[in-house]
């Protein structure tokens, strides 16, 4: 199991309680969306993402933002048991859609840099370092249904 020192729980949850799910969500996927463009193909049902404007503007973008930010909040909210907290979500993301692994990595470093960009001076090091390691959990969680 993974071990969480006093200190990684705090810097997770103080940053945790200072994110709004909803604007935070909406920067991390519209990014996701334009920096790595390839990311576009699981969200065909999405409508327009024929360009920047079109991916910002875009609502179903923006609710799915939300949606997988609440979902971290889970992860934030049961740090002793990411693995079990996230085995339907695996094995959604494994067997219906179809999700290459790979994206997880390329989502968790977005956030980052969305995180980074939001908090400036306030995401210090160490911060970001118990927020790499959440991620770096979740993201083993997700992968796990994969074979
Ligand atoms: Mg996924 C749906 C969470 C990364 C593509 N994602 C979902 C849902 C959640 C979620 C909670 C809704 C599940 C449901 O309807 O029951 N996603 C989630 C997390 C992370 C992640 C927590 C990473 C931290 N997802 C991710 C990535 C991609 C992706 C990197 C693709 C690049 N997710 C994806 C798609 C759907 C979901 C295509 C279905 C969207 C829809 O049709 O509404």
């Amino acid at each position: 199991m993974v071990h969480w020192t006093a200190e990684e729980r705090r810097a997770i949850a103080s940053t945790w309680d200072k994110i709004d799910v909803e604007t935070i969500g909406h920067q991390t996927i519209v990014r996701l969306l334009i920096v790595y463009p390839w990311t576009q193909r699981y969200f065909s049902s999405f409508g327009n993402l024929s360009s920047c404007a079109a991916i910002m503007g875009n609502p179903k973008v923006k609710s799915h933002g939300k949606t997988v930010l609440t979902a971290l909040g889970a992860a934030v909210n049961n740090l002793d048991n990411i693995k079990e907290t996230y085995s339907k979500l695996s094995e959604l993301h494994s067997e219906k859609l179809h999700v290459d692994p790979e994206n997880f990595k390329l989502l968790a470093e977005t956030l980052i840099v969305v995180l980074a960009g939001h908090f400036g001076a306030e995401f210090t090091a160490e911060i970001q370092a118990a927020w790499q390691k959440l991620l770096a959990v979740a993201i083993s969680a997700l992968s796990r249904q994969y074979y």
